[in-house]
């Protein structure tokens, strides 16, 4: 199916402090930026909530700087307390649902699809995009129940108009796959936050991915 929308973002940077290899987040943020990551999520699931609302502050006076959205994981109180553009929960959160009614103008509302059959759960039905997780299973996160693989993709993507976000594993080698099989957009972690320069990781994942439309 052709999605319900243009999804105007093809690199999703979801970030946490413990994955930038003990850099400022905010510096490996606006590096990223500049390379050319269209949304960033903040991701940081050991902060207490005064510790996540203080990262999420200083991380959109960054992303405001540059107009780029951002996105809070989980926590609703933090993402409406600080403005954020959406929030992204998965199938132990917040459900969508709650979300609308709690945070009407939350801009953009993901949620995760871990398995075939959560597609014609309601919840699906509210989200605004799908994050397809994980596409290949992956050491930065470890509780997921199976992998998509490109395969899962193209099988999603004829069954849904839900804008698709792959992630999991996500690199060099295969983001323009991803994008072939039908995922509007790309989220990664490490093959941004853990290399040398995120910038060139960023510059080079988003010419793959403008490549591969
Ligand atoms: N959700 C599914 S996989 C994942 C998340 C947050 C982690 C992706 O990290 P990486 O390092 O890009 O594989
Ligand atoms: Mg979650």
């Amino acid at each position: 199916m052709k999605p319900d929308f243009a999804f105007p973002y093809r690199l999703y940077l979801v970030l946490s402090e413990a994955d930038c290899r003990g850099r400022n987040p905010l510096w490996v943020a606006e590096e990223a930026i500049l390379g050319g990551v269209d949304i960033i999520q903040l991701r940081e699931k050991h902060a207490s909530n005064d510790v996540f609302q203080k990262k999420a502050t200083q991380l959109k006076a960054v992303t405001d700087r540059y107009g780029i959205p951002l996105i809070i994981n989980d926590n609703l109180t933090v993402a409406m307390a600080v403005g954020a553009f959406g929030i992204h929960v998965g199938r132990q959160d917040i459900p969508p649902s709650e979300v609308r009614n709690a945070w009407p103008d939350c801009r953009l509302l993901g949620y995760s699809i871990e398995r075939l059959a959560q597609l014609q759960h309601s919840e699906t039905a509210v989200a605004d995009c799908l994050g397809v997780s994980p596409i290949f299973r992956t050491a930065t996160k470890t509780d997921t129940i199976a992998e998509w693989g490109i395969t899962g993709i193209r099988q999603l993507r004829n069954l849904t108009g839900k804008p698709l976000i792959a992630i999991g594993r996500m690199n060099r080698e295969n983001v323009a796959d991803a994008i072939r099989a039908g995922a509007d957009c790309v989220a990664v972690v490490s093959a941004i936050c853990a290399t040398d320069s995120p910038r060139t990781a960023a510059t080079e994942l988003k010419e793959l991915i403008n490549n591969a439309i």
